[in-house]
């Protein structure tokens, strides 16, 4: 048997594991992904999801040439039949309705390829739709808008500096199980903090749940959800008062004034009650944070999901800023990478200045909030959506009521999916269109230069070829824009020269002359000036090019006056907006909804992943014990869990690491998988969605997330123990 060892990274989350991959070439089949111990940096969270993901490349369900609807069945079609039917359908739909009545909706992994976002741009410029939608929304929304205002860029990302920190403030983050990655890639970085707390650096975790991670710190603050904003307002007053505060290191910062008259303003008192933690506990917090050598506060996606959700981040931003942690050895640093971002996006992406026509909000990162997506499909009138594509997303069960976008995607006169398996979100699709596994792109990120926690670069190899006959991604979007006779980028040439590149191709038979993403990839990487892309592409194990630099991020700042703005009015006025408002009580639903990650999921694509069936025992709701009695609930019943906008049923765990008054379901649930060969009885489910269970309307405002991670809910407990089966779980909203 014919094997080969390709080394390449792991792309299903951001901690990119190194790989190494053995392939039986003949047959096109993976033998066995392992760890890459010659990668001198990523390979250390090697996990389950890693180890099997080459199951998914061979998924029994898996979309492998186009697919057309007729009636309720799909048949299988060429490419050729679906760009061209597509295209025709995509023009005479923005003939009469505009380039508007098409949208898109992209998902987390299309991140990881390059090529893809780029050409995924290419065909939205070339339709000119303003309607695009994406997963930011449901995720680190809150930090891009906080990057813009405090440093006058969209895309600064700091990245913790975790192996010189002394003390480490994570609030809303399980890195134990999710890694520590966000925006930001920290390889190994749990570990690396779990080794520093070992050597003496204080771990502080602040999480509604004893999760993994807050049980393995020294201090867990089991803060109120959706309440961080409090609580690290607190810990600035705290610090202002006592005198803590430095003036930042190589950074001009203005508004530190304002954010100590409004610390000075609030009552330390009201604070601690409106987060439920002790005063006492606050002002340990702060103290710590404040005093250590060397601090980081890092917040996630606990903090992002919630209707304060970008108060909670700007705070904790400045509680960084105001103790001289940014930019700084231990601090979060900014990270220049091997592309200047800021030129790329001069280059590539103008400024977005479309407003959504039911809502009027404003893109945010030149994409929309896939809240919003049902509306601009239901709302008759002038640009009313009628035709979508998904692309890497799964929205109906990631993102909030599922159930009314659902119903949405029915409407549509045109549903494109481009996906590796037709799941919940791609029921209504008109055409299934495959998609490609990362085992089968090779890939660089240049992006992703600037994100990385120390100065490294891989280039990811190519481990299998896709099935025969499929394309990429990019290739399919860049066909179609073709076909659709509309510019590619919105910029006129594009199509000829893409054309004309690949008749040269063809005439001097080398394919590599025809137009495609390595253009693009080595175009940025020279741009750079930084590193060369033969140097690159010499280090198929992975390359820590440099040593962590610190005080970059004061030429980075975007503000014409190069100054960090620490205190944006409308954040301030929020802020005290807050302070003046009773805290939310719903009395029917008096319990707040979290969420957790487990480590053999990954949002709601792994769930079903054959290798990794047992993680479906996860699908329960975990109640504390206080709650569990007054709600008449014992372990292993069936409860219905309701909220304003729906109620789903599945089975009750009963477990103190939880605050009392909160309960948790992990997402990513209640997806279901359908067989694109039309067999109902291959239509599989796995649990019940709790985002049924999450309101579209009810969003922070500057992030536009909606409350992903505090839902008022309310439980009641349905059948007995003996009949209780998260397996049979269905969404009832
Ligand atoms: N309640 C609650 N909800 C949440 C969250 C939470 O914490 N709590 N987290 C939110 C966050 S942070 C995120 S990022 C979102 C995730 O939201 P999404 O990105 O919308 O959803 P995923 O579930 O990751 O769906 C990814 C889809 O991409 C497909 N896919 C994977 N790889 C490829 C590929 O290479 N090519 C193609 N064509 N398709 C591919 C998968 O099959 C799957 O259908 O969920 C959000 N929803
Ligand atoms: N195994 C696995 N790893 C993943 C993913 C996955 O699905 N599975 N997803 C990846 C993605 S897309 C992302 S964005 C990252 C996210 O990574 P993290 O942000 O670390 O996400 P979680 O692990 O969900 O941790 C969020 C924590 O916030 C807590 N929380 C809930 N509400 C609040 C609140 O109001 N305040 C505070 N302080 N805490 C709160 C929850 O109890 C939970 O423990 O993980 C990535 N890694
Ligand atoms: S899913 Fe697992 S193997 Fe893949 S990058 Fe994340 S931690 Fe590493
Ligand atoms: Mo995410």
């Amino acid at each position: 048997m014919p094997t080969e060892t390709v080394t390449t990274y792991c792309r299903i989350c951001l901690a990119n594991c190194g790989l190494e991959v053995d392939v039986d070439t003949a047959a096109n089949r993976v033998l066995e992904i392992r760890p890459d111990r010659e990668n001198p940096y990523t390979w250390r969270d090697f996990c389950k999801k890693g180890k099997t993901a080459h199951q998914v490349a061979t998924h029994p369900q898996r979309i492998t040439t186009p697919m057309r609807r007729v009636g309720d069945r799909y048949v299988p079609a060429t490419y050729a039949e679906a760009i061209a039917d597509i295209a025709a359908r995509l023009n005479a739909i923005i003939d009469s309705g505009g380039p508007d009545a098409v949208a898109s909706y992209h998902g987390n992994p299309m991140g990881f390829s390059f090529a893809t976002t780029t050409f995924w741009t290419g065909l939205l410029d070339a339709i000119g739709t303003g309607n695009r939608f994406w997963v930011g929304s449901l995720d680190q929304n809150n930090a891009h808008v906080v990057a813009e205002e405090l440093y006058g860029s969209e895309l600064v990302a700091l990245v913790p500096d975790i192996d010189r920190c002394d003390c480490f403030l994570l609030v809303g983050m399980d890195p134990a199980q999710s890694k520590f990655n966000w925006l930001e890639n920290n390889p190994g970085g749990w570990n690396r903090v779990l080794a520093r707390s070992r050597a003496g650096a204080d771990l502080i975790v602040v999480d509604p749940r004893r999760s993994e991670s807050a049980a393995k710190a020294k201090i867990h603050v089991a803060i109120l959800p959706g309440q961080d904003w409090a609580f690290l307002l607190g810990g600035l007053k705290v610090v202002f008062e006592r005198g803590w505060d430095r003036v930042p290191t190589g950074l001009k910062v203005t508004g530190v004034a304002d954010v100590r008259a409004l610390a000075a303003e609030s009552d330390l008192d009201d604070l601690a009650s409106r987060c439920g933690v002790a005063r006492t506990q606050i002002e340990d917090v702060a103290e710590r944070f404040a005093t250590a050598k060397t601090a980081m506060c890092v917040s996630h996606t606990g903090v992002a999901h919630n209707e304060h959700g970008t108060l909670g981040e700007w705070l904790s931003q400045v509680l960084n800023l105001v103790t001289d942690r940014v930019d700084r050895p231990g601090g979060r640093r900014y990270e220049r990478g091997y592309v200047d971002i800021a030129q790329v996006l001069k280059l590539f992406a103008p400024a977005a200045t479309h407003r959504t026509r039911v809502r009027d909000n404003p893109t945010i990162v030149g994409f929309h909030a896939v809240s919003e997506l049902a509306d601009e499909i239901t709302t008759p009138g002038p640009g009313q959506v009628r035709a979508a594509f998904l692309a890497f997303g799964n929205p109906v069960v990631s993102g909030p009521n599922g159930a009314a976008l659902d119903a949405a995607l029915a409407d549509l006169e045109l549903l494109v999916a481009v996906d590796l398996v037709q799941r919940e979100s791609h029921r209504h699709a008109d055409w299934l269109i495959p998609g490609t596994h990362w085992l089968e792109r090779e890939e660089l990120s240049p992006l992703y230069g600037g994100l990385q926690e120390q100065p490294y670069v891989q280039y990811a190899q190519r481990a299998i070829d896709p099935p025969p006959g499929v394309m990429e991604e990019w290739e399919f979007f860049t066909e179609l824009a073709l076909a659709m006779d509309r510019n590619l980028f919105g910029k006129p040439g594009v199509n000829r020269l893409v054309r004309a590149s690949r008749a040269v191709a063809r005439v001097t038979r080398r394919p590599q002359l025809a137009m495609n993403p390595e253009w693009v990839q080595r175009l940025l990487v020279m741009m750079g000036r930084r590193l060369k892309w033969s140097d690159i592409r010499a280090r198929p194990h992975g390359w820590i090019y440099g040593e962590p630099e610190y005080g970059n991020l004061a030429g980075a700042v975007g503000h014409e006056d190069k100054q960090v703005r620490a205190a944006p009015q409308a954040f301030l006025d929020a802020t005290r907006d807050a302070l003046t408002s009773a805290p939310p009580r719903d009395e029917e639903h008096p319990l707040l909804l979290v969420n957790k990650r487990i480590r053999e999921a990954m949002n709601s694509w792994l769930n079903e992943s054959p290798g990794l069936f047992r993680a479906e025992r996860s699908n329960v709701v975990e109640v504390h014990p206080d709650d569990a009695a007054a709600a008449g609930i014992e372990d292993g019943r069936r409860v219905r869990v309701s909220s304003r906008v729906g109620s789903i049923e599945l089975e009750a765990r009963i477990t103190d690491g939880l605050r009392p008054g909160v309960v948790c379901i992990p997402h990513g649930w209640g997806s279901r998988i359908f067989d694109p060969g039309g067999d109902p009885a291959a239509t599989r489910t796995f649990g019940a969605n709790r985002n049924l269970l999450v309101d579209d309307v009810r969003l922070d405002r500057f992030s536009q997330t909606p409350a992903l991670n505090s839902t008022a809910v309310r439980l009641d407990a349905v059948v007995p123990a003996a009949a209780a089966s998260a397996q049979d779980a269905v969404p009832v909203a």
